[in-house]
């Protein structure tokens, strides 16, 4: 079969919720894939994040492999093998003392509202159904129906109301914004440490620092989502790194699995989790040995593989190339570590034209909210893949 069948048999059978390039992967290395008719491309964007070690890593296939030969699922009415080795080295790791499995990035959103929600009840003493909780304007936290209920983007909610009460949004990047949002029944500050589908958006310097005090100073737990710019994504293991703070509740997802199962979880200081007892939340593949043995593998494989470190420094290096690059057209070029993203005039004509021309020179990259395109590689990408996607870029930027 060509590109062109599995197109038709996808435009034929698919839910038209996704207009993707017309490329039809088939396999994938490291930073490379390749499309059924041969042709190899750089992936620049990770799966939004969910490969950050990398396509198909041999050693994540390895555990993998051999986990679902022993036991892949038991439900959590009963333990298994893999739950509380994976809890211990995930705390270690992050300096957290709970976790809570759960599958895809949603859910944890959704875990954590939960949590703060009955924290903010049970230990706070907000009254029953008063909880408030702050989010940031242009926020992307997951597509279910609380999440989009609290999103600025008109796509992600029209449509589909009605949505549940209790959110306050205000401007992201604004410390003041946030002090003169809380109130008595605040419980809760939930937020990306860096804008991810709103286009890499940096927040000022010691933005996190200076909300993690606020949410201190008033009894609010601070949830740094960490889905798009945890795990090595920004040159910390955790973007809140950048700031040297701890958050109250932080959520991962994505590459804690390097891509090969849906594998999120929410970590917490002891306070705020303790407020779950039995019975009050869980899930069916929440916590599965299969996605904890790989979740545990693709940890190891972040650390040993020396991908954090690399990601700074590959970062710093691919956004030092970009700023060489002579495009008038240029409105700003953003990001920290491997989460990169340049942002054109709107006299551009939108990003798109760069993606596709990127594409047909074996790069392949997203663009966001029309002029901005991210790029966004696995974090084992090398100085000379570096140069290789440097080149092409400022090929396709300069001939525009
Ligand atoms: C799509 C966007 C990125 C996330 C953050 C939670 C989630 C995501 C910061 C939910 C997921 C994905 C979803 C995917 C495309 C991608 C995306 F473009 F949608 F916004 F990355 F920026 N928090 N982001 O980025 O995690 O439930 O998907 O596992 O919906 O098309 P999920």
């Amino acid at each position: 079969m060509k590109t062109q069948d599995y197109i038709a048999l996808e435009n034929q059978y698919g839910a038209n919720n996704y207009a993707p390039l017309d490329v039809v992967l088939t396999k994938g290395e490291g930073v490379w894939v390749e499309d059924v008719e041969g042709k190899r491309y750089m992936d620049c964007l990770s799966a939004y994040s969910a490969v950050n070690q990398g396509h198909c890593h041999p050693k994540i296939m390895q555990a993998m492999s051999e986990q679902m030969q022993k036991l892949t699922l038991t439900s959590r009415a009963f333990r298994n093998d893999q739950l509380g080795l994976f809890y211990e080295e995930l705390c270690k790791l992050t300096n957290s003392h709970k976790v809570l499995p759960m599958n895809s990035g949603a859910e944890a959103v959704e875990t954590a509202i939960k949590v703060v929600r009955k924290w903010g009840y049970k230990v706070k003493g907000v009254p029953e159904d008063q909880a408030e909780i702050i989010v940031c304007e242009n926020n992307f936290h997951g597509r279910t129906i609380a999440i989009v209920g609290f999103s600025s983007d008109e796509d992600s909610r029209n449509g589909f109301g009605p949505f549940p009460t209790g959110f306050k949004t205000i401007p992201f990047g604004d410390a003041q914004a946030l002090k003169d949002a809380i109130t008595p029944n605040t419980v809760g500050f939930m937020v990306e440490p860096i804008q991810g589908e709103a286009g890499v958006i940096v927040p000022p310097a010691g933005y996190l620092k200076e909300v993690r005090e606020i949410c201190t100073e008033n009894n609010v737990t601070l949830v740094l989502d960490e889905i798009q710019t945890g795990l090595g994504r920004t040159g910390k293991l955790l973007a809140e790194e950048h700031d040297g703070i701890e958050a109250d509740l932080t959520l991962i997802g994505k590459a804690l699995s390097g891509g090969f199962y849906p594998v999120s979880a929410v970590l917490s200081n002891t306070a705020v989790m303790d407020v779950l007892q039995p019975g009050e939340h869980g899930s069916t593949f929440g916590g599965n040995p299969l996605g904890v043995a790989v979740a545990r593998e693709s940890l190891k494989v972040l650390v040993e593989e020396g991908l954090i470190e690399n990601a700074e420094k590959m970062g710093a290096y691919f956004i030092e190339g970009l700023r060489k690059i002579e495009q008038a057209q240029i409105k700003e070029i953003r990001g920290k570590g491997l989460l990169i993203a340049v942002e054109f005039d709107p006299e551009a004509g939108g990003a798109h034209q760069f993606v596709e021309e990127l594409s047909e020179k074996g790069l392949l990259c997203k663009e966001t909210h029309v002029h901005t395109i991210r790029f966004a590689p696995p974090l084992v990408i090398t100085k000379d893949e570096v140069d290789w996607a440097l080149e092409r870029i400022e090929e396709v930027f300069t001939a525009a």
